[in-house]
């Protein structure tokens, strides 16, 4: 019996993965770094750090200075999000969320960023999510199950009772690790591992994720 259903944040509620581009856009500018969208979209769901790691690929830095782009980058990204209205919540999301509560299916958010208490915040989704997991809560980011298995006990639920939905590669491992049913948004060729795949979440009711889900 499906109790609830863990969100992940940045390219399933919100498309915050703009921002980030353009965050760490500037930063490799700044750095000469070469760097651009096709680059960026490796980094889906990938924490600030590894991120970072990858755009410098064999440029060896030191930790100080790695520590000063990564709050770099972050400010820039920061600045960008005070942008964020309930306007960019992805299509079909408000009223999945809120089908969910009324059908009393419990709702968590886990994410690897940070930053997700301002975004979810500025969407004005607070009110509809009863657990926020975010890049503070678990040591070990996706794909380690950690932060699927904290958000589902945060929920008083079993792992088989959590859907997780996703739209990075990496967060399909780290659900399937923590024996979830998932959700892959985006295209079959980066979410194949996914139990269902859909585009986005616009139409998307109670009844197709169950149906889709069910074996
Ligand atoms: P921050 P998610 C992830 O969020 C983003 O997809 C990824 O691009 C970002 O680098 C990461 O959060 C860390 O974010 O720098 O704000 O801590 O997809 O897990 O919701
Ligand atoms: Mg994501």
């Amino acid at each position: 019996q499906i109790g609830g259903v863990i969100f992940d944040l940045d390219g399933v509620l919100t498309d915050t993965a703009e921002y980030h581009y353009r965050g760490w856009q500037k930063l490799a500018d700044e750095e000469g770094i070469p760097f651009d969208r096709q680059k960026n979209d490796l980094l889906r769901g990938l924490p600030r750090r590894e991120s970072l790691l990858a755009i410098l690929g064999d440029c060896t830095v030191t930790e100080d200075q790695l520590q000063e782009m990564m709050e770099r980058k972050n400010r820039y990204y920061v600045q960008l999000i005070e942008e964020i209205t309930p306007a960019d919540l992805l299509p079909g999301v408000n009223e999945l969320l809120e089908e969910l509560q009324q059908k009393e299916i419990k709702i968590a958010i886990a994410s690897a960023s940070k930053n997700a208490q301002t975004v979810i915040e500025r969407l004005g989704i607070g009110h509809l999510i009863d657990v926020i997991c975010d890049g503070y809560s678990v040591q070990r980011s996706k794909p380690a199950p950690d932060l699927f298995l904290y958000a589902a006990c945060q929920l008083d639920l079993t792992p088989d009772q959590c859907i997780v939905v996703e739209d990075a590669a990496s967060g399909i491992d780290a659900a399937s690790l923590a024996g979830m049913l998932t959700v892959g948004l985006g295209p079959v060729e980066r979410l194949g591992k996914a139990n269902l795949v859909l585009p986005n979440l616009e139409n998307v009711h109670w009844a197709d994720l169950i149906a889709g889900l069910s074996p």
